[in-house]
């Protein structure tokens, strides 16, 4: 019996259906992350070329650098990590990354903060996890207190608002309070007195290139105040107000700007103008400050000190959801000469889902490019190429 020619037709098309979504299946990804992103700002993804060890003046590891008092090498400097007991498993893994891949050859100091005391087991663990000394401290209730200045019926307000637009967090008190003390407080933490330099490190992030230079050395010896990795575009309406507030500031204190700011990759409005129009004239690109490593002589200047006081009473860290994110980046940005802020392109790091991720051998586990159609999409948050745009690869 003849078919007919409808239904022959229809028995085509459904033939052809199911080879378009065998292709689709079996199609080789993108074995490259795209570098379209880049164009007009840098000609590809420098990530995409190999990379080795920064130029200038590094240091190895060396007998002085074992644990204990045999470790005249080490610099005025410390590890640090912000964490609650509950991330204990979180903060191991991070622990075990980056002592395999940096410091079980320089054995910097561990420094833990949290506002409840740390139990007897996280202790324990952490301790186990490093041949270098380990560090427990309490931050003071002043130091993470929402400050008197603060109205709760207006934080209960503005949550509300926050809410509407979506903003993550925004009913979390004590994420905004964590904010605040990343932003303005860690550095003033009687613990950290004596102490300069500093590598801020958060439970579950992963690093994958081996590290054979003492990184606080490579900032010290190349004159380096910050150090970063990542940098992303912000929620714009979780800060508002935070660029006029600043704008404000720098009325009041001209004085206080670098004159070889990065203002101009701070304002950027080309490549996401509605970002910085609902910023307020901030392109809300940032350094993601779950990874620094950072001088803490400049939050301790007194320019900063002023700015993160103007901030602090401007209501911002609760009534709004300004990051330390941001307010550290455009200080940095501001006040800060830019050819002292380092992109550590060879530290393999991701906190999920951001990579950054070099072209190296000395990197396991993280491969340039290896990135899924989604993930390039979340590739499109990422703001390096206006830094090396405006600023370079330095
Ligand atoms: N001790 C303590 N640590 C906190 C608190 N809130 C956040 N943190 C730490 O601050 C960092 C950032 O918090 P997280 O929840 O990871 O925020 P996200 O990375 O922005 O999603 C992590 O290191 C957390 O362990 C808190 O209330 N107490
Ligand atoms: C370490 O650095 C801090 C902050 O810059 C400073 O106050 C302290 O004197 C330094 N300590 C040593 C031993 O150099
Ligand atoms: C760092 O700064 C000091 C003091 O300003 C200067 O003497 C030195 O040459 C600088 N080093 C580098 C590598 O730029
Ligand atoms: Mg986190």
């Amino acid at each position: 019996m003849a078919i007919a020619r409808p239904v022959r037709a229809l028995g085509l098309a459904a033939i052809l259906m199911w080879c378009f979504f065998l292709y689709t299946i079996v199609r080789p990804g993108p074995s490259i992350k795209t570098s379209a992103d880049f164009k007009g700002t840098v000609e590809r993804d420098p990530q995409l070329d190999p990379s080795g060890e920064p130029g200038g003046i590094l240091v190895r590891a060396s007998d002085g650098y074992a644990p204990g008092i045999a470790g005249t090498e080490r610099i005025n400097a410390t590890i640090l990590a912000l964490v609650r007991n509950e991330e204990l498993e979180g903060m191991l893994q991070s622990m075990q990354d980056l002592e395999r891949t940096w410091n079980h050859k320089f054995n910097y100091p561990w420094t833990f903060f949290n506002d409840v005391p740390f139990s007897e087991e996280f202790k324990r663990k952490t301790r186990a996890a490093t041949k270098a000394e380990t560090r427990y401290e309490l931050i003071p209730k002043e130091h993470w207190d929402t400050p008197s200045w603060i109205s709760d019926d207006l934080y209960k307000e503005s949550v509300k608002i926050l809410e509407e637009n979506e903003i993550q967090y925004a009913d979390k008190i004590s994420y905004h309070k964590m904010c605040r003390w990343n932003s303005g407080l860690f550095y003033k933490h009687p613990a950290l007195e004596h102490v300069r330099y500093y590598w801020r490190v958060e439970p579950n992030v992963h690093f994958f290139c081996d590290i054979d230079y003492d990184v606080f050395r490579y900032m010290q010896d190349n004159n380096k105040t910050y150090g970063f990795t990542i940098t992303l575009y912000d929620a714009p309406k979780s800060i508002p107000t935070l660029w006029p507030e600043t704008a404000k500031f720098i009325a009041q204190h001209p004085e206080y700007l670098h004159p070889n700011n990065a203002m101009a990759w701070l304002t950027d409005a080309q490549r996401r103008p509605v970002h910085n129009e609902q910023a307020n004239g901030y392109s809300t690109c940032h350094f993601w400050s779950n990874f620094e490593i950072g001088d803490m002589d400049f939050w301790r200047s007194q320019t900063y000190e002023d700015y993160f006081n103007h901030l602090d009473r401007a209501g911002g860290f609760f009534y709004e959801r300004w990051g330390d994110a941001p307010v550290h980046s455009i200080a940095l940005g501001l006040f800060e000469d830019r050819s002292k802020i380092h992109w550590f392109r060879d530290i393999g790091y991701q906190h999920i889902p951001f990579f950054n991720c070099p072209n190296s051998d000395k990197c396991k586990g993280c491969i340039t490019g290896r990135f899924t159609d989604g993930e390039a999409w979340l590739n499109k948050e990422d703001c390096r190429p206006n830094w090396f745009k405006y600023v370079g690869m330095g």
